[in-house]
């Protein structure tokens, strides 16, 4: 039997032996016999005379010791350990590796004919055997040979050599001026299209920019640099960080596990993430590639110029990055609309996993696969975390910490209780409390319970905090609590108590607090937890009264969209308390006036008449009600598009957008899709003719709204409309994404018969993770109906292809296999089901560690 995969703690922490004071690699490129030569300076640190190196999936060539062939070395299947060393030492190891047959898509790996690496988190040791954590950085020279068929030979930092070698082939000398842990190092080489641009930093250098596509891809490239120069233009302005070296490269390829990777000067890119058009993407893709491109520049400095000591560490870089991103899209854009998309990712994500087998802390304590805790907990809630200290702290001093949690620690690995020290030294605020952010898991709820005192105008709330556990020895969280108080008129009331008045936010503390707010004249409406200001659920009996009140009212945009979302919430548990599936006329209403007047930002109506996700109403439910929750979220859709028609039909006709990426535009277009989306239920005349010409749109947004509103109302246009699509697209993956996604949303019984042909489809390919997400990752996230059938044929779907996937690449297994995770959250039925898909994993010979992580996990509840 083979050993099963072993935990490792954060407790457990030990400080590396050596020193590496630089490494020289050349890479001698080819398919399947790719020579890699890794010389390295090493010192022992206290005077350690064994080294041990990572190492998988590596064939040894040679080691030699100070140019002697070393003797004391042993090998196992990780790890190379070395004996008997000087105190000072040159390492000379070479390995032999096969790019062409690695699938799992981390450490050296052919993408289309085109080499390319990933390293984090542990992929460098599928390179070379070498101290592959975090904490040990180096100066990096790469030399890389290549045949003339691969044009661009690329690395991390400036190119100081290049030339051609008298066999025909090339090469080119890379060296890194930063030291950089591994995980940051990156090779390509290929042939590409480049677009080239550059930018003046703040202090004026120049800096070359360098974006590589795949030929035939230059003309949606320009998005994804015109990104660049603003997220390097805003990180000068916003936080007073400028680049440091003087080229940026990002390199688009089409085999990579997630959306993009920011080694040092040389970002490689999954193409989703980089190539748009405005025939080809949708305005979303084009948001999304923004932030993204903004997020891996970001890292630049929090991550790359300060990384992590260790992987339980990752939120220090993750949550930071994304907060730094979020806070990108807000202020190049609609504030409002960026909080929504991220609140909507913590409720449909978050809260799950929270709930669920896989729970963690931001800061993880025990992992068996690193790659298994890219979560949204360490990335979504890490930046909550981060939020939480920008509300408590003020933009001013959160600045300050940042320039001093930098100054710090520029050039080294640390941990996340050096940032949070580095806020408490630069600010002043006491942040002990506020740590144990770090370190629990599971969602915490507060109760909100208000009393109004006509006679002393005085209004008092009491919350109460519990954690997920309902474990009342729990110490509690610091949260900040923002609110407003709403008087009859709508108009804000001051936050005055006996301490004076509040200005940011309540500062919650304890498990149970009082405040007292005076001279409130009359009783006020609460917005509670405004702008989501921790990541906690909260208890508030509402009435609908209370929350149209918020929807017309509150001052921020945020709050109106939450209002919307409870009215819902509320509605749903209701209809299926009582099996009355009638939405309440004066939702209707609300609705409706708000489409009358069609006045503020058109893209946050489009937000507002959205009901909410399946897994954030389910996430309501102690057990999963699915057929009562599909058929509920259906019937409500029919009744709000029958109630509007009218209302809808008047919009849609008499809005029309230029075409153009502007907001304003942008807006008109999200708006028109979500009214065609729900007139399409009804028996509106301009249906029929909105969906040809939308479809016939050259603009995607526009045009795939068309199909979205067909296949959503099975109307008798779809196959047409999928086949047209099909022909027009075929010779695009990306844009067949997109149709796949949606065929996997079909709402009928025989999606699960089409996804099985679709696998047969020229364009699928199950090695490719944009494919296997977009057809199945769509079912099983977007076609409850189906995914969850009583039949169990979705959960066979899904079990046949993890096991599939387990063979060819167990990091997008490992992803694919979240719908399973919360496999107890449902009726004993499909309980029983889930169980069986998650057994026979977890019975498969050659089990990757990925999965057993997670399997273990799952059925040991
Ligand atoms: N740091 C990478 C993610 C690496 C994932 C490894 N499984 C991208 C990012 O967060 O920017
Ligand atoms: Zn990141």
């Amino acid at each position: 039997m083979t050993q099963k995969p072993q935990a490792k703690y954060l407790k457990d922490y030990v400080a590396p032996s050596h020193r590496v004071d630089s490494l020289a690699l050349t890479f001698e490129l080819s398919p399947r016999n790719t020579i890699v030569t890794a010389i390295s300076e090493c010192s022992a640190v206290d005077g350690e005379s064994r080294l041990v190196l990572d190492g998988v999936d590596l064939e040894l060539l040679s080691c030699q010791v100070n140019g002697e062939e070393w003797q004391a070395v042993e090998k196992t299947p990780s790890s190379l350990i070395l004996t008997a060393l000087p105190a000072h030492f040159e390492l000379k190891i070479v390995t032999k590796i096969s790019p062409q047959t690695n699938t799992s898509l981390e450490g050296l790996y052919l993408s289309d004919g085109a080499y390319c690496t990933q390293c984090e988190a542990e992929g460098f040791r599928k390179i070379t055997y070498f101290m592959d954590r975090p904490d040990v950085l180096t100066t990096y020279t790469v030399t890389i040979i290549g045949e003339s068929k691969y044009p661009y030979l690329l690395s991390n930092g400036n190119k100081v050599q290049e030339g051609s070698l008298e066999d025909g082939r090339h090469f080119a000398k890379w060296h890194d001026p930063h030291k950089k842990p591994s995980y940051l190092f990156a090779l390509v080489a290929g042939d590409f299209d480049v677009l080239e641009d550059s930018y003046k930093t703040k202090s004026g250098r120049d800096v070359k920019l360098a974006l590589f596509v795949d030929t035939g891809n230059l003309h949606k490239a320009p998005h994804a640099m015109r990104s660049l120069q603003k997220a390097m233009a805003w990180d000068e302005s916003r936080f007073d960080l400028e680049y440091d070296l003087d080229i940026y490269m990002i390199v688009a390829v089409d085999f990579f596990n997630m959306g993009a990777m920011e080694n040092k000067g040389l970002n490689v890119f999954n193409s989703a993430c980089v190539l748009a058009s405005q025939e080809t993407a949708t305005d979303r893709d084009f948001h999304t590639i923004e932030s993204i491109v903004g997020h891996e520049y970001f890292h630049n400095w929090t991550g790359n110029r300060v990384t992590c000591r260790d992987w339980f560490q990752l939120s220090l870089k993750e949550g930071l990055t994304v907060f730094r991103d979020q806070e990108f899209s807000s202020d190049l854009g609609s504030r409002g609309l960026n909080r929504i998309d991220a609140v909507m990712a913590m409720r449909t994500h978050q809260f799950a996993e929270d709930a669920g087998p896989m729970a963690h802390p931001i800061r993880p304590e025990k992992v068996i696969e690193m790659n298994n805790f890219y979560t949204v907990t360490v990335y979504n809630k890490g930046a909550e975390v981060i939020r939480m200290m920008h509300t408590l702290l003020g933009e001013v001093h959160f600045q300050k910490g940042m320039q001093l949690y930098i100054e710090r620690h520029d050039g080294q690995a640390v941990t996340c209780d050096d940032f949070v020290n580095a806020m408490m030294d630069a600010s002043g605020m006491d942040l002990t409390q506020f740590k144990l952010w770090y370190e629990q898991y599971g969602t915490p709820r507060l109760n909100v319970v208000t009393e109004y005192d006509n006679t002393k105008q005085r209004y008092i709330m009491t919350v109460t905090q519990r954690h997920a556990d309902n474990d009342p020895v729990k110490a509690p969280l610091h949260i900040p609590f923002k609110l407003e108080l709403l008087d009859e008129q709508g108009q804000s009331i001051p936050l005055l108590t006996q301490q004076g008045e509040i200005k940011r936010a309540l500062d919650i503390t304890e498990h149970e607090q009082r405040f007292e707010f005076e001279q409130v004249a009359t009783k006020p409406v609460p917005v509670l937890l405004e702008d989501f200001s921790a990541p906690v659920l909260l208890e508030y009996s509402y009435t609908i009264d209370e929350l149209l009140h918020i929807l017309r009212f509150a001052r921020s945009d945020y709050a109106r969209w939450e209002a919307m979302q409870q009215i819902f919430m509320i509605a749903v548990k209701s209809a299926i308390d009582s099996g009355e599936y009638t939405l309440d006329k004066r939702v209707l209403g609300a609705l409706s006036s708000l489409v009358k007047t069609l006045e503020g930002d058109l893209a946050l109506l489009a937000e507002l008449l959205s009901l909410p996700t399946f897994d954030t109403l389910a996430s309501q439910f102690e057990t999963i009600p699915v057929e009562a929750l599909v058929t509920v979220s259906n019937a409500f859709e029919s009744q709000i598009a029958k109630a509007l028609q009218q209302d809808l039909e008047l919009a849609y006709a008499s809005l029309s957008d230029t075409g153009s990426l502007e907001a304003h535009d942008v807006a008109i277009r999200a708006f028109k899709n979500k009214a065609l989306y729900y007139l399409v239920k009804t028996d509106s005349n301009l249906v029929e003719g909105a969906l040809d010409s939308q479809f016939a749109s050259d603009n995607m947004t526009t045009k795939l709204a068309s199909l979205k509103a067909a296949v959503s109302a099975e109307h008798d246009k779809m196959a047409q409309l999928f086949s047209e699509f099909d022909s027009q697209w075929r010779h695009d993956p990306l844009v067949m994404d997109k149709w796949l996604a949606l065929h996997a949303s079909l709402p009928n019984d025989a999606v699960i018969a089409k996804i099985n042909a679709l696998y047969d489809h020229p364009c699928f390919e199950k090695g490719n993770p944009n494919r296997v997400r977009a057809l199945i990752g769509s079912f099983a996230r977007n076609n409850p109906a189906q995914f969850h059938r009583i039949d169990g044929k979705g959960y066979e779907l899904l079990g046949d292809l993890l096991i599939e996937l387990n063979g060819i690449n167990p990091q997008n297994a490992s992803r694919m296999i979240t719908p399973f995770m919360s496999w107890q959250r449902f009726d004993e039925t499909r309980q029983q089901l889930m169980r069986a898909q998650l057994t026979r994993l977890a019975n498969l010979e050659g089990l990757s560690d990925d999965l057993y992580e997670k399997v273990e996990k799952a059925l040991a509840q």
